[in-house]
């Protein structure tokens, strides 16, 4: 069999069930790898016609039935690995699965780990490092607008927008590199002009793309938004307001909240999770004493708060909430004070007849960045803007060093390095080993 094999080490060949755990009409071992097609041989009879639905039984070494059903075979390097590789697509059951991978590794496969497929996709040159995490992201994505992200970059959307940033860069090193040769005083005041001016170009699309890096940042982490204030402000009512059902318990009881309820919502596909907590006030009572700690806790880990007050009624300030937390003030029960004018930057609303609702909505995603402009944003990750916010430091390094060549073009080199990072070009082993050690197994 001619093989397709990159140089280098022979790697093993993998193989793992690539449908989630549990009962399923349908579950699909995995196999990739230089000895795919002689697994295929003993485990099904033959190798399969390449790209071909073709229905065959699968055997142990004893030739024993084990299941039958329709196999996909892609060899290399047109399959999701870049190696060689089949699906077997048979009955979902976990008895059955197993049998089947089992079987596979009788005959030369290994256990895969997680994210090995996509893994060896990144190291095979099919996805870059973005591309590959973004496999995982669209898998986990909690919202539409998520999953649009991630298959953007999926696509190559983001990658190919640090990649345009990088040529950029790499036109400008060139043109200094050129200059390095000459001293200082003689590199000419028309090189450097147009040098700065190019500088400020990338400059101002690095911008850019950390701009929709960040926002699209908010659609992967989600945001936590708690609700806080005193008892019976309509917190709780609130909640479900929001949440467009009957999540948590409303009377006109005040303390009746105890437990931080946690609900996931979306506002325009903008995964948030709204955190309804005990009202604060000093008690006696143990057991609402200590739900006003766990108040405490989440509203110190609150990525915005919300603070409810009642509309047209005389209130303390909330000094529990923490400084420097985004904060909106809310002023609930309208339909109680018609009439009634929050003060500047606060809203009002009635979580009894919705009054003010869309506004509020509108509030928390202004708030959280998020603007939706109809544009697209790119589902970033902590290690993207990280990476994006040290390019931008360097160039800003370089902007401050027209005059000594050498300084410059190093300040341009390590932007470019930073740059590639996010798309894999130099990286660490420790780097691939976090990244794909979160995926599920079988992808
Ligand atoms: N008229 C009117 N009543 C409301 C409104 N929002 C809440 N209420 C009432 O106010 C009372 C308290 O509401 P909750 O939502 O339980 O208030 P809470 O802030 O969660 O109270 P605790 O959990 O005790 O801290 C209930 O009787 C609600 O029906 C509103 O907008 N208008
Ligand atoms: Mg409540």
């Amino acid at each position: 069999m001619p093989s397709a094999d990159p140089p280098g080490p022979t790697p093993d060949t993998i193989a793992a069930i690539a449908t989630p755990p549990g009962r399923g009409a349908i579950g699909i071992v995995r196999v990739s790898g230089p000895r795919a097609p002689e697994i295929a041989r003993r485990l099904l009879g033959r190798v399969p016609p390449p790209r071909v639905a073709t229905f065959l039984a699968a055997r142990d070494a004893r030739g024993e039935l084990l299941d039958e059903g329709v196999v996909l075979y892609f060899p290399a390097p047109h399959s999701y690995t870049g190696e060689h590789a089949f699906e077997f697509q048979g009955h979902g059951g976990p008895m059955v699965l197993h049998s089947v991978l089992s079987a596979c590794v009788d005959a030369g496969a290994r256990l895969a780990e997680p994210g090995e497929f996509t893994r060896r996709a990144f190291l095979n040159g099919k996805l870059d490092l973005a591309q590959a995490e973004s496999v995982a992201d669209l898998i986990d994505a909690a919202s539409r607008e998520a999953a649009r992200s991630a298959l953007r970059s999926l696509r190559g959307e983001f990658s190919a927008a640090v990649d345009a940033l990088v040529a950029q860069l790499v036109e400008l090193r060139a043109l200094t590199e050129a200059m390095l040769d000459f001293p200082d005083e003689e590199v000419d005041a028309l090189h450097r002009d147009d040098a700065a001016v190019r500088l400020a170009r990338v400059r101002g699309m690095l911008d850019e793309v950390h701009g929709k890096s960040r926002q699209g940042s908010l659609l992967r982490t989600g945001i936590h938004v708690v609700i806080a204030g005193r008892p019976n402000v309509g917190k709780s009512s609130l909640l479900n307001r929001l949440a467009g059902e009957e999540r948590a318990i409303v009377t006109p009881v005040a303390g009746t909240t105890r437990d931080a309820l946690r609900e996931p919502i979306q506002i325009e596909g903008v995964p948030l999770v709204v955190i309804d907590t005990a009202g604060l006030r000093p008690s006696s009572d143990p057991v609402e004493r200590l739900g006003i700690e766990r108040t405490q806790q989440e509203l110190a880990r609150a990525d915005m708060i919300l603070a409810v007050f009642e509309a047209g009624q005389a209130h303390a300030p909330l000094d529990e909430v923490p400084a420097g937390t985004d904060l909106i003030e809310v002023y609930n029960k309208l339909d109680l004070a018609p009439g009634f004018v929050p003060p500047a930057g606060a809203l009002a609303v009635s979580a009894k007849t919705g009054a003010g609702l869309d506004a509020l909505k509108q509030a928390i995603l202004k708030a959280a960045g998020w603007n939706a402009t109809g544009e697209s944003v790119f589902l970033a990750r902590a290690r993207h803007l990280q990476a994006l916010q040290r390019a931008a430091s360097h160039l800003d390094a370089a902007t401050r060093e027209p005059q000594r060549w050498e300084l410059f073009a190093e300040e341009l080199r390590l932007a470019q390095a930073a740059l590639a990072e996010i798309t894999g070009e130099f990286s660490a082993d420790d780097l691939l080993g976090e990244i794909f050690g979160r995926f599920c197994i079988g992808k």
